[in-house]
């Protein structure tokens, strides 16, 4: 088999680049290890940051998200004892946010490669990378007792965290950072009512926050243990805990209902640098994981995706390799200013184990500040709406 890219993962990332990239000529294959239901099983984010939403609609993917997206203008900021807070995004910025499951782009991506003859391989298992640093790179996968090889001009790994991409580039040349946080976050779906604001709590208790996917279905989590397990968590002592960290007036209005999802998810910082080596372009996961605090794992993933499908088109349509050699520094810019964003939303809006009154002083001066300062408040929107492409 023969393409100009070999995309590896159908997340997001690399069932946009392929949707991208066929809008303008380029043909490419998506390998995923998983079956598409498997992938559509996955419950994870849900507020679109201004460009994610421009750059949808710009590919022509933004019908159903503008008929069943939630647009919003800022997200709260609930802090036991203090005065609500708003990153008013709206005010600050002018530009638009919208709660719009990741699941749900990921079906209108699946739709739209099928409704142009995309070629997306399922359950291809063993995937493997060859000749990156060559111009006839290649890849290789097992599927039904089958090996098979396809050559293309270049591979991109949207493989996530755990794929085989970002470890095909060695290790003399990669430099990663790496930061674990002391808790993980456990999230329950219900068929419910959403609270109508998304908005984050701080709690002596710990963290919680209340987000939505559509007026019938609500998410919602609370920071846990590490070494929380989900039967730890039967859905009685979540809504107890959860509403325990609410502001009373918000408690009072929200409707706990059965859980239909429910997941732990550990906090990481991880950044990976460079994002590209020979051939091979990383995107998304495969290249960095930020804490979902910010609500940016997503939307980095688009931009990442906006920077190498541009430089992929430039290359494989005009023979230009400036966005290419680019790519790594012009996304990693980006990349960095969310990972600090979202380390430190998360650093403020959490309870740590064993953290002196010092640094609780710390975290309550920043929200008073956050509060006093209409600079603060607009340095943190700019920053929570999405920083320019
Ligand atoms: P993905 O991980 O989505 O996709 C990678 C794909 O590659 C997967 O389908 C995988 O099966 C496939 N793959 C892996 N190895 C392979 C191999 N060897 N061969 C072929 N295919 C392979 N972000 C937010 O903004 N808000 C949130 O609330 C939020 N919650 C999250 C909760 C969880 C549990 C997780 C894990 C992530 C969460 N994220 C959140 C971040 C998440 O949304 C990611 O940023 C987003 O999925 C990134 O998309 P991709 O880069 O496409 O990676
Ligand atoms: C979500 O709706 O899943 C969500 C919202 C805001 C976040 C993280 C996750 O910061």
């Amino acid at each position: 088999m023969r393409t100009q890219v070999a995309i590896i993962g159908a997340g997001p990332a690399g069932l946009l680049l392929s949707h991208i990239l066929h809008r303008n000529g380029i043909d490419s294959v998506v390998l995923e290890r998983q079956t598409r239901a498997h992938v559509l099983e996955r419950i994870r984010a849900g507020v679109l940051e201004a460009g994610t939403i421009a750059l949808l609609r710009e590919v022509g993917l933004g019908e159903r998200m503008d008929r069943e997206g939630h647009p919003h203008d800022g997200s709260w900021i609930a802090w036991e004892g203090r005065p609500r807070f708003l990153i008013d995004t709206r005010k600050y910025t002018g530009k638009p946010m919208m709660a719009y499951g990741q699941t749900a782009i990921t079906e209108d991506l699946f739709a739209a490669r099928d409704a142009a003859g995309g070629k997306i391989v399922d359950e291809a298992a063993d995937v493997r990378l060859h000749e990156l640093t060559s111009s006839k790179p290649y890849v290789t996968y097992e599927k039904g007792g089958e090996q098979v090889r396809i050559d293309c001009d270049y591979v991109a790994g949207c493989d996530g965290y755990h794929g085989v991409s970002r470890p095909s580039i060695p290790l003399d040349v990669m430099k990663t950072y790496d930061k674990g946080y002391p808790f993980g976050w456990l999230g329950i779906m219900s068929e419910t009512p959403p609270y109508p604001d998304i908005c984050y709590c701080y709690h002596s208790r710990g963290f919680a926050l209340a987000s939505q996917r559509s007026p019938m279905l609500s998410r919602y989590y609370i920071q846990c243990d590490l070494d929380d397990k989900i039967d730890d968590w039967p859905d009685e002592r979540f809504w107890a805990e959860f509403l325990a960290r609410c502001p009373p007036d918000m408690a009072g209005s929200i409707v706990t209902g059965p859980s239909i999802e429910k997941s732990i998810a550990p906090l990481r910082s991880f950044v990976a640098e460079p994002m590209r080596y020979g051939r091979l372009f990383l995107a998304g996961d495969a290249a960095h994981i930020v804490p979902p605090t910010g609500a940016k794992g997503l939307n980095l993933a688009v931009s990442d995706v906006f920077y190498l499908s541009r430089a992929l088109i430039e290359a494989c349509r005009k023979g230009n390799p400036a966005y290419l050699d680019s790519y790594s520094d012009t996304a990693l810019r980006r990349v960095w200013g969310a990972a600090r964003m979202s380390w430190w939303l998360t650093m403020l809006l959490h309870r740590f184990p064993n953290e002196t009154p010092f640094e609780e002083q710390m975290r309550l001066n920043q929200f008073d500040y956050l509060h006093a300062s209409e600079h603060a408040a607009a340095t943190l929107a700019e920053q929570y709406v999405g920083l320019p492409y």
